[in-house]
């Protein structure tokens, strides 16, 4: 008589090193699926031993070029990696993804490397937590380090890499990105600056702008005062000095100053996660609010002619006084 085995649970199967378990983990994660919050509950008292790397900058610069570099670096310390590349235009396009895919084949056979794409196929706040769950997985497997590649464009990309430990902020000469990069925030982001491709013209020009910039900008007593650091990712020059780098930025926020920074994302991670489901609940086509939709009893008031703001403070105080009715997929989530 066959028996048919019962699995154990999927965080166990993490915990005991299962790689299909990161992966189905992680795609729980980026569905929003409900037992995701359920499993997590159970692996993470195992989270907070990796160390979490960024890695963003605009498309081409080379961030996952570097990224592979820095892989390959890691893997001489024998530390094992899992590998995060956050692409939001592959819906559209694809290519991202598989260009990545075909330069990281390399590291793919190793054991001791994990790599993931993932999509947003959701809104940007989604794809910010999705990432963090991610992580949360692949720090919980036992991974020494974890990177996280995404294409630094707007606030989303920044919400998304800024869930790590240390930022780096990948520019290349001669792409009208870099200054844009400049004037867009990225370099408010950056605990690292790494300007990439020093083999070709204005490397060290780039490099010169960028130091001064970040001296008006960030000069400070006791503060970390981030390097810019030149490599050419392609050639595989340089790399050393960016891995340097940012041992030097994990020193200077020592242990205490590291759990600070982990606490208030944390805190961060639960506001975002809280709003999603507010949103979610009281914006949902199930009757809600005095026997209607919410969506459906704001027409009704606007019609009445009650102004937006009397009308978003009433749903406010509703909300804040549990006066909307029963929420049900909200305890299904929790
Ligand atoms: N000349 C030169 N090209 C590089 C270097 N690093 C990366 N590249 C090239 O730049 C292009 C974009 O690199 P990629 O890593 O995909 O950039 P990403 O979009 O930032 O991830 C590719 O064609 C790389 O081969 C470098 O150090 N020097
Ligand atoms: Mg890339």
């Amino acid at each position: 008589m066959i028996v048919a085995e019962k699995k154990a649970p999927i965080a166990e199967r993490l915990m005991n090193g299962d790689r299909n378990a990161v992966a189905r983990l992680i795609t729980w994660a980026e569905n929003g699926d409900g037992r995701f919050p359920k499993a997590l509950a159970q692996f993470y008292p195992q989270v907070g031993k990796a160390r979490r790397l960024g890695v963003t900058g605009p498309p081409g610069a080379g961030k996952s070029t570097l990224v592979n570099e820095l892989v390959g670096h890691l893997r001489t310390q024998d530390r094992s990696v899992g590998v995060l590349a956050v692409d939001p235009s592959s819906p559209f396009t694809g290519g991202a993804l598989l260009g990545d895919r075909i330069r990281m084949e390399s590291r793919t056979s190793d054991p001791k490397v994990f790599i993931r794409s993932m999509a947003s196929r959701s809104s940007h706040g989604g794809l910010a937590r999705a990432t963090i769950d991610a992580c949360d997985v692949m720090d919980a497997f036992g991974f020494d380090d974890v990177l996280v590649e995404t294409v630094g464009v707007g606030q989303a990309e920044y919400d998304v890499v800024s869930a790590a430990d240390t930022v780096v902020v990948v520019l290349c000469p001669g792409a009208g990105d870099s200054i844009q990069a400049m004037k867009s925030g990225l370099l408010e982001v950056a605990d690292v600056l790494v300007v990439n491709k020093d083999d070709m013209p204005g490397a060290q020009r780039l490099a010169a702008d960028l130091g001064e910039a970040i001296h008006i900008r960030l000069a400070g007593r006791g503060k970390w005062i981030t390097p810019v650091v030149m490599c050419s990712a392609g050639r595989g020059t340089g790399i050393e000095d960016v891995a340097k780098a940012i041992e030097e930025h994990r020193s200077f926020l020592g242990e205490m100053g590291l759990k600070q920074a982990r606490n208030t994302k944390r805190v961060g991670q639960v506001r975002m996660v809280a709003s999603e489901w507010v949103d979610q609940a009281v914006w949902s086509p199930e009757p809600r609010w005095n026997g209607t939709t919410c969506a459906a009893h704001v027409q009704q008031e606007l019609s009445a002619g009650s102004t937006p703001y009397d009308i978003a403070r009433n749903l406010r105080d509703a909300i804040m006084a549990g006066k909307l009715q029963d929420q049900p997929e909200l305890r299904e989530q929790a």
